[in-house]
Formats: C-alpha cells, structure tokens, sequence
C-alpha cells in the first residue's frame, strides 16, 4: 500500500493553551536502552502481532476455543468466563472441538490472509487440556502450515510438555507469572490442582511459582519464545512486579507484558467481589516504564478472548460464531496469502522510511514529553473517523520521536449516525492526559467538547508517527509563543 500523500495535516483549532513540562504525563521511559534484536529474531517475530509492535498494525491473530478445564483458581478468574490471563473478563467464547476448530482456522485463512498466528488461550488453560490442544495445532500444521501456532498457559503443567510443544514446531508460549515470592502469590491464588490432588494457600503457590520457572527455564533451552504475562493488581503485586520482570528476564523471558487487573463486581470473582481495583492507565504506564530498561515490554495488549478473530484493536469474532463458520468452505490458498503478506512487508518498508523521515536528524536533549490520541484501523495510519473509534492508540511524543505506549477502549461515539454526551464525557475522561486526537474526520461539536477539555482534534491521513510530530512541532512553537 502507498501511504497517501504526505503534508494533510490539518489541525480544526489552535493548540489548547495547557502548560506543559518535561515528563508531566508521568514518564520517564528507558525503553532506548532496551536490547535491540538481531535480524534472526527480528524474523521470528516480525509476523506475529502480540510479540512485535509493528507488526500488531498490520497482522493479525485467531484464538480457537478449545480448551475448557483449569488446573488453579485466580483470585481475579470467574471460571463461568473465559481466562483472564489472557482475555477480558466476563467474556465467554463458543467451545469447539479440535476438528471444528481447524475447520475455523482454514475458513478464516482465506478470508484474512493476514492472520498469521492461531493461539490457544483457553477459556480453561490449554496445558490442563493437553489432548484436545496439541490435536487442534498437529491438524492445523498440517493443512496450514505458513501459520504460527501460539500457546498461553499458567504454567502449572509446562515442564512436562516442552517436548511436545517442541516437535510441534509452537515458536511462541506466554506463561503468566503474577509473583515470584509465594507470600505474594499468596493473595492471587486460593489453590492448585496438580497431579490429582488439591493444594490450598501456600503449599500449591509454592508448586505453581516451581513449575512456572522450570517451565520458563525448559523453554530457553528448546529455543522456545517466551513472553510473560502478569496482571497487575495494586496494593497486591503492583511493586513486585519490578522483581518479577528482573526474575524472568534472567532466566530467558522475551517479552514482558504487563496488564491491568479489571475487576468488577459483576464478574463475580473473588477481587471483583471485594472491590479490588484495577491499575489507573497512569499507574500502569508508571510500571511498564519502570521495567521497560530490562527487557522488551509489550504495550499493546487488548486482553483478547478465548475465540479472538482479527488484528488485535478489532474484534471479528461475531462474524465467525460456530454456526456461521461451520457453514462456510475453507479457501485457505498459501500462495495467494503470500502476495497478501509481500503486500504488507513493501507497505511497511513505506512507512519506515515516512517515519524515519519524520523522526529528528539530530537528538534534541530534554525536550517536553506529550502524550496524543490516534484513531487507526490499523496499517500503521491516522485512517480512522473520531466517532467510529473504539479505541485509541496512545503516542508519547517528544522532538526526537513518537513512540506507542499504550490504548484506551472507549464506547464508540458515533452509536447509530448520533453523538452521545455521555459517550463525549467517558471518551474525554479516557484520554484526557493526551494533547490531541488524531483523525481522519471529526464533527464540529465532538471538536469543540475536547478543545474545552484541553485536546485538540486534528485531522490527517497520513503514517501517525507523521502526523505526531508535525503536531508536536506546532504545539511547541505555540507553548514557546505564549
Ligand atoms: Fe493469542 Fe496470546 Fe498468542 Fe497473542 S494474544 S495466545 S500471544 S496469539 Fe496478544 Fe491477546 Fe494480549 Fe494475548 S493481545 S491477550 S498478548
Ligand atoms: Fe481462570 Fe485462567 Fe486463572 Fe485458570 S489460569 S483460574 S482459567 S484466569
């Protein structure tokens, strides 16, 4: 795809006259100093969306629901609902057998060639569900072969199934680890089920916390990528997790992704039940700076359900529910979906080069941090209407660079053509640490609400690292003007 041509940005107001100084959104990102990643890795992940960032705006991931039980109890888990390791809670996913489930994954092969990873992420744990798992990825392997296969688990059964994840050529696993001291873990997990008897407190903590690192540590030696997934849960784990993420990045982890707890009483789980809360995005944002110096960190996690369909800000999911799918004929074609990704990788080579342009020649030493909003559907682009996002990716922006650091979901403005108020109210409570909002278009009175709040809508499309900084640029010479 050719970016559209360049220099559209149209800013609808003048900059919002809001004072700003170095690090006020709360930042103070090392992720310059993260390691940076040799070419072999770099093609290990460049088409899977949950472990590079750049390539979450352009690919996409399927989930297949296929593995019901669970082998623990989390505290923030509701076992009617799917796993909250890995997805929202209160979600519940159509279960398929592994048949049904490969049938799945070639219809939607050929309808988006651009899922390139099937993950298994419950709504159990996939290791307390070995057979119906490992029969669901040696099905897809062998009709579906271009298509990586990714696993998440809780870790309680990992060590004794390297091997097999191993042969089966599965590249990626996420185990989620919430503590590495059992005193913390304590308070997340009531109990453990393991090899047909039930541990409580702190005899089956002290089992998941060993077997989740013999786990982790089998996986550096296969060779196996491996991301950790903790949810952050405040006055609980929130100032482990520091020690947590040194733990894992010693004994091999690659990615770490840190999420939100989202608790509520309606979920029905213990910490919904006795008003735990969750992290502020501001909090979060704190913690995943904080740990970005030590290892890579993933900040764009959508916690996505058990059956997910799509690139990872969208969800597909309904229109592949069991009684559609089953009704449609695979089309899965391998070389039409390599046109598709060769497609993709000139686009993305496109906008590189747009963004390296738009990144400064020379370091600008302390120069004020922003945050902004963007509405994209995606391919690395400011392309989305204001009143038809259902989220926004969040850019923290200076003089050298525009970087994404995270999103905010958001109820669609735009609900049957009309604006909402109160819809306007959350969606400026949701970003309203952000300087602007990115957007394709944006009516007048959304437009003159946000200008009120201090963020400025501007409309462009065009690559949003693009967009960022030449909004950065005016902001500044606004800032400097007053
Ligand atoms: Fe699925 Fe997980 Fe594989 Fe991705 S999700 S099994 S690694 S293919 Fe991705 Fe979804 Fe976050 Fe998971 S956005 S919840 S990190
Ligand atoms: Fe729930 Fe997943 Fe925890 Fe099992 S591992 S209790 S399914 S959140």
């Amino acid at each position: 795809m050719t970016p559209p041509p360049t220099g559209l940005l149209t800013p609808t107001a003048t900059p919002a006259k809001t004072k700003t100084k170095s690090g006020s959104c709360g930042c103070s990102s090392k992720t310059d100093t993260a390691p940076s990643l040799d070419e072999k890795m770099k093609a290990r992940i460049e088409k899977h969306p949950c472990y590079s960032e750049e390539a979450h705006h352009h690919y996409a991931r399927m989930h297949v629901a296929v593995a019901p039980a669970c082998n623990i109890q989390c505290n923030y888990c509701n076992r009617k609902y799917d796993c909250a390791n890995e997805s929202r809670p209160g979600v519940v996913s159509e279960l398929l057998t592994p048949e049904e489930a490969a049938h799945k994954v070639l219809v939607i092969a050929g309808k988006i060639p651009q899922m390139t990873v099937l993950g298994i992420a419950g709504p159990g744990d996939p290791l307390a569900n070995p057979d119906k798992t490992f029969r669901t990825f040696e099905l897809i392997a062998d009709k579906a072969p271009d298509i990586k296969l990714c696993l998440s688990t809780n870790g309680l059964m990992l060590p004794d199934y390297v091997d097999r994840i191993k042969q089966l050529n599965v590249d990626h696993v996420t185990i989620t680890i919430n503590m590495v001291d059992p005193k913390v873990g304590e308070k997340i997990y009531p109990w453990v089920h393991y090899r047909r008897k039930r541990y409580r407190g702190i005899e089956g903590v002290k089992i998941l916390h060993e077997r989740q690192m013999e786990g982790l540590q089998a996986l550096r030696e296969a060779d196996i990528l491996c991301k950790v997934n903790s949810v952050m849960i405040p006055g609980v784990n929130d100032e482990h997790l520091a020690e947590v993420d040194e733990v894992i990045r010693a004994n091999g982890a690659f990615l770490h992704n840190i999420m939100p707890l989202i608790s509520a009483p309606e979920h029905g789980t213990h910490f919904g039940l006795t008003g735990q809360r969750g992290p502020t995005p501001k909090e979060l944002k704190s913690l995943q700076d904080k740990c970005s110096g030590n290892m890579k960190m993933m900040r764009h996690c959508r916690q996505c359900r058990a059956d997910a369909v799509g690139l990872l800000g969208e969800d597909r999911s309904q229109e592949f529910t069991k009684e559609k799918f089953m009704e449609m004929t695979p089309e899965y074609d391998l070389e039409t979906r390599q046109e598709v990704h060769a497609e993709i990788e000139k686009s993305k080579e496109e906008i590189k080069a747009v963004k390296e342009q738009a990144k400064a020649a020379k370091k600008v030493a302390d120069s004020p941090k922003i945050l902004v909003a963007v509405a994209t559907k995606g391919g690395g682009m400011v392309n989305q209407h204001f009143g038809h996002a259902k989220e926004f990716q969040v850019f923290e922006v200076d003089a050298n660079e525009a970087k994404f650091v995270g999103h905010r979901k958001i109820d669609h403005y735009c609900q049957s053509g009309y604006g909402e108020e109160a819809t306007l109210d959350h969606i400026i409570k949701a970003i309203g640490d952000c300087k602007a909002v990115l957007v394709s278009k944006i009516g007048h009175c959304p437009q003159e609400e946000l200008q009120k709040a201090g963020i400025q809508a501007v409309e462009a499309y065009d690559v949003i690292e693009k967009v960022a900084s030449e909004f950065y640029a005016q902001y500044l010479q606004n800032q400097q003007g007053e």
